[in-house]
């Protein structure tokens, strides 16, 4: 059997700079999250997990007992390397405060999202956790020193929760995955230097919006559906898992577009996805690829916050497919 690299080893091999050690302690921490996620999701129905707790979280969205479950194991877990200045959780309104002893080595700031598509988990499908890593200018960070653009991230990555536990990250050279082995509890590189092909025939999108959406969508989306005969002259392939790091996973691998772009529904709150711990992390990975990850009007990276849970229109994927979507926005 060929030698195989753990993750440990990975760090070590190939992080650099001057984030090098204080990324290290914590990714070996959000690691350690995700096996424990890992374990709360796969007993599934047995451990009792699967109900919603009838609260509502800073999203306005029903908690599942799951939603607090792994927000809570991801900030038990990641408090205490002496890293992290401050969290921000999608399942929380406000800055998380890190203990004052444990603060002592650094500053850094972490974003995430303890369990990304959870309506599917009682149906048995596909989620995961996402989080981002900004450094923070103290440690006593404010809700203005969150506020960073996407450009700022110093680490992006998820754990996708599917037939295999993955882990996918970047740190600005490139995205490599991993996979969980269930037997050492080891991950083990399986997916280096991750390239997201330049073209696809296949788009993610939640086709029951489609009066909603603004025209350059519906155009590009018209396109795709009349296929060959079309101007696109090639037939498209669909698919729509309604969990987005499964989605953004299928794309690194195989090529595609994930799209939840803001429609006449949407207007108001400005989008489905929100952008600090969602839409950033996945742009920053699916741009180390080589992929596109555009609102339709701006580079997502380059957005400049002015709310924690701030949402934001999504079209991500690849390169060639993004940009037309683009240069129909600019039309
Ligand atoms: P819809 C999950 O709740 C999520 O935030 C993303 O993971 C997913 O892509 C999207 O919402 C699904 O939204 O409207 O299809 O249920």
């Amino acid at each position: 059997m060929t030698q195989r690299t753990s993750f440990k080893k990975f760090l070590a091999q190939h992080l650099q700079g001057e984030h090098s050690i204080a990324l290290s302690a914590m990714l070996g921490d959000i690691v350690n999250a995700c096996k424990q996620i890992a374990i709360a999701i796969d007993s599934g129905a047995l451990a009792g997990n699967m109900g919603s707790l009838g609260s509502e979280n800073v999203q306005g969205e029903v908690q599942k007992a799951l939603d607090v479950i792994t927000n809570d194991i991801f900030i038990e877990c990641n408090q205490r390397s002496g890293y992290v200045a401050g969290m921000v959780s999608e399942e929380m309104d406000s800055i998380i405060e890190v203990a004052k002893k444990y603060k002592q080595n650094g500053q850094y700031l972490l974003l995430f999202d303890p369990l990304d598509g959870s309506s599917n988990v009682n149906v048995n499908i596909s989620v995961g956790t996402i989080f981002s890593i900004l450094k923070s200018p103290n440690n006593k960070p404010e809700l203005a020193d969150f506020l960073q653009p996407g450009t700022a991230q110093v680490c992006a990555g998820y754990a996708l929760y599917g037939t295999s536990t993955m882990l996918v990250l970047t740190t600005g050279n490139g995205v490599n995955g991993f996979t969980l082995d269930n037997e050492s509890g080891e991950f083990y590189l399986t997916h280096a230097n991750m390239q997201l092909v330049k073209d696809t025939e296949e788009f993610a999108i939640n086709m029951s919006n489609y009066r909603f959406w603004e025209a350059p969508v519906q155009r590009y989306i018209d396109e795709c559906l009349q296929g060959k005969d079309g101007k696109r002259k090639k037939d498209f392939n669909m698919r729509w898992v309604a969990s987005m790091v499964a989605e953004v996973h299928r794309i690194l691998v195989r090529g595609g577009v994930f799209m939840y772009p803001i429609d006449t529904k949407l207007q108001v709150k400005g989008g489905k996805l929100r952008l600090m711990y969602e839409a950033n992390p996945m742009s920053f990975i699916v741009e180390q690829a080589g992929g596109v990850a555009t609102t339709g009007m701006q580079r997502i990276l380059e957005i400049i916050p002015t709310g924690l849970h701030q949402r934001v229109s999504v079209m991500m994927g690849s390169a060639n497919e993004v940009d037309r979507l683009i240069a129909y926005h600019q039309n």
